[in-house]
């Protein structure tokens, strides 16, 4: 017998023996891991509380939540955890009034009217002198929600007495963005090509679709919008609706919806017209019918997403019309069929020399309330573009009639982009909470967008996906800790990053106590290390050009100055920062006086935004009572210094995870190191040029001169094609 061959034996009588144990732990399983309970104790405990299940019903929905629930348990707890026919002590029983007769039977009536489409109730309750414990909802979709909350509770080790949860999303569209290109390209992905197979499609539904609709429901995501934003008119022709509503006939029982990017000059390029103008009767004409047409592929599309007269797409000023023009004329279009048209506000015209943190609101604030009730105006957090570190966008809380959507980047274009371990949820929440003081004290931002605050007649929030063809699906592990996170939040704005981490650890790594402390440390700290090492101090928009990779603080020439470094950081022999109070660009007066004035002086100003709004002299002192330059340089170190921090904990998790993961993160956090001393290195060679100090004590020399870092050139970096 060969060598290998002996070897080859080896590993598969061991693999027979200890399956488990050899399974690579490739992260493909997300957060739904669903292994056997290793802690024997709590097994026992689990085992009696939990005897049997019943979740009756055939809907597609109660079918998906029946296997889940049956995976889940049996993973979980064992085999012996079965479906059971006869409700006993210690039956799980879940359904709506409809489907299932004991649902029924229990006095759940009150809770249930609080619970509208989507809540769902978990409760220990009594049934025939039993106790049981009941999985209720008014919808079987709502029943697959509170089945994913259920099995997280076993995953996170919860209690399952004194159960009494009543959960009800607080935002109505859910959604994730796919920046997926026809060719599989993914605009700003760091994880593989598209997972949508158009050309597999749609005879062969690869079991990812399943998957990723399972992990989708998980978090209570319910819409996808499959294409990018540059849009690609070919989407909206019969060959490509037939593969999307294949795709849709996968997502429908997990409650998820099919959106499309519509690229406005869709009737000129598909369509054979002269004009795309909105108000042109033919325009409208093609428009409800191709509307029609694809209800007829997919009966509950959920409508459009649309970037028009943005970085070059198409859109109504291309006829002199407005963007309220526009989004409501392909608003009436799907408004019968109950779609919606979610019109992006990022926009920033080629030819105006104003400060490009202005445009959205100066475009869009004075359009309030002349758009059709089914468009939402979706916001990027802030007004640059999902940089590490922007205050809330202006446009929140300045459209009291209008349905703003929060856009959110979960990809990390500029953050770290496939290696950095960077946890957004901090970020999130920062915007989330932040005051608009739209209607006083207390309208925050996640007010404004679960259409509390102005009582808007629907609320939205959408995430650009970090999604892709890469086994573990986010190229990095905790990249899909951003995805957890953005669902989560999606479903529940208030809910905190640090709850939302400890979940996701105990569900995706290990309940080990240490463990999990130590992971959420590293968690929590490490947004404000990646600001650190990129953009201290309200610094922004100073990356490489183009694939937007690495520091470049220097970039200066590109075909519009709003595309520049310089044009954003303004550092001169002075100072540096740019000035948005009323002495410059008097940004700050979108906002509402309380905020404008906080923003508007240094001395008030948050310093993580005080070279957002201010430019400042070299020695200005700031409140530690060191100058400008010594913090910027402090903070770049702080930076660097926290990877290496994270590294150290990282490495006390060895043994506690699998192998495989715990690899995979030590190796990217050795990459993260590295980029962050250059990101310090690359800024302060730069800015010294302009500040002509030394480098402060404390502080690491720079490795290599800045000739060396200017002259770099990245021609693997995602996002931009090898030249030949
Ligand atoms: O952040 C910029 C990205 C573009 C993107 C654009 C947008 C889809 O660099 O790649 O295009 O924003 O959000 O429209």
């Amino acid at each position: 017998m060969t060598h290998t061959l002996k070897l080859l034996r080896l590993v598969l009588f061991f693999s027979l023996i200890f399956p488990l144990k050899l399974a690579a732990e490739d992260g493909y399983r997300l957060w739904l891991r669903y292994d056997l309970l290793t802690d024997q104790q709590l097994l026992n405990t689990y085992r009696t509380q939990i005897k049997g299940w019943q979740l009756k019903g055939e809907s597609a929905s109660l079918q998906a939540s029946r296997q889940e629930l049956s995976l889940g348990l049996s993973g979980l707890l064992g085999k012996q955890i079965a479906e059971v026919e006869i409700v006993d002590d210690a039956t799980l029983v879940a359904g709506t009034v409809a489907s299932s007769s004991v649902i029924a039977s229990l006095d759940l009536g009150e809770q249930l009217s609080t619970l509208a489409d989507e809540g769902f109730l978990i409760t220990n309750t009594r049934y025939q002198d039993k106790n049981i414990i009941a999985i209720a909802a008014n919808t079987d979709i709502g029943v697959l929600y509170g089945v994913f909350h259920f099995l997280k509770l076993i995953q996170t080790q919860h209690a399952l007495t004194h159960l009494n949860i009543q959960s009800t999303p607080q935002i109505r569209h859910r959604v994730l963005n796919h920046w997926d290109n026809l060719d599989r390209t993914v605009e700003r992905g760091y994880a593989g090509f598209s997972i949508w197979d158009w050309h597999k499609l749609p005879t062969y539904e690869d079991p990812r679709y399943t998957d990723y609709a399972r992990a989708n429901a998980s978090i209570g995501i319910n819409g996808t919008v499959l294409t990018n934003v540059n849009a690609n008119a070919l989407v909206l022709t019969p060959q490509y609706l037939e593969k999307a509503a294949a795709l849709a006939n996968i997502f429908r029982p997990y409650g998820i919806k099919v959106y499309l990017t519509a690229r406005f000059s869709a009737p000129v390029e598909i369509g054979g017209l002269q004009t795309a103008d909105p108000l042109s009767p033919e325009v409208q004409a093609w428009w409800n019918s191709k509307v029609s047409e694809i209800y007829e592929y997919i009966p509950d599309f959920g409508g459009f997403l649309v970037k028009a007269n943005s970085e070059g797409q198409p859109g109504p000023q291309n006829y002199g019309r407005t963007h309220a023009d526009g989004a409501n004329m392909l608003a009436e279009a799907v408004a019968e069929h109950e779609g919606v048209v979610m019109w992006r506000a990022f926009v920033y015209s080629e030819d105006e020399p104003d400060d490009r943190a202005k445009q959205a609101y100066n475009e869009f604030k004075p359009l309030d309330g002349s758009f059709k009730d089914n468009v939402l105006i979706q916001v990027k957090n802030g007004a640059i573009d999902f940089q590490p570190r922007e205050p809330f966008h202006p446009l929140f809380g300045a459209m009291p009639e209008t349905p703003l959507m929060m856009e959110f980047q979960i990809t990390q274009e500029y953050l770290g982009q496939g290696t950095h371990l960077v946890y957004l949820a901090p970020m999130y929440e920062e915007v989330l909470r932040a005051d608009t003081y739209a209607k006083g004290e207390g309208s925050t931002v996640a007010k404004v967008i679960d259409g509390s605050l102005h009582n808007y007649n629907t609320s939205g929030i959408a995430g650009v996906a970090n999604i892709g063809t890469d086994r573990n699906w986010t190229g990095h592990i905790f990249g899909q800790a951003n995805w957890y996170a953005y669902g989560r939040l999606a479903w529940n704005p208030q809910l905190s990053s640090e709850d939302i981490a400890e979940e996701w650890i105990g569900m995706t790594f290990s309940n080990n106590e240490a463990a999990v402390k130590t992971i959420k440390s590293m968690m929590l700290n490490s947004h404000e290390a990646l600001v650190n090492y990129m953009t201290p101090l309200g610094l922004h928009h100073i990356m490489g050009a183009g694939h937007h990779y690495g520091p470049g603080p220097w970039v200066k020439k590109m075909p519009r100055a709003d595309w520049t470094s310089v044009y954003y950081h303004r550092a001169d022999e002075k100072g540096i920062g740019f000035d948005r109070s009323k002495s410059g660009s008097n940004a700050v007066a979108q906002y509402f006086p309380e905020v404008a004035k906080k923003y508007g002086d240094p001395a008030s100003c948050p310093e993580k935004y005080l070279l957002w709004f201010h430019h400042l002299d070299w020695d200005y002192q700031m409140a530690s009572g060191n100058t400008l330059w010594k913090e910027i340089a402090l903070h770049y170190q702080k930076g660097v210094d926290s990877v290496r921090q994270m590294q150290q904990h990282w490495q006390n998790v060895e043994g506690k995870i699998d192998a495989e993961r715990f690899a995979q993160v030590k190796a990217f956090l050795e990459i993260q190191e590295q980029e962050a001393v250059w990101w310090k290195d690359a800024c302060l060679s730069y800015f010294q040029t302009f500040s002509k100090l030394p480098i402060p004590e404390g502080v690491e020399k720079p490795e290599e001169s800045l000739e060396h870092y200017q002259n770099l050139s990245f021609p693997f970096a995602p996002g931009i094609r090898p030249r030949w």
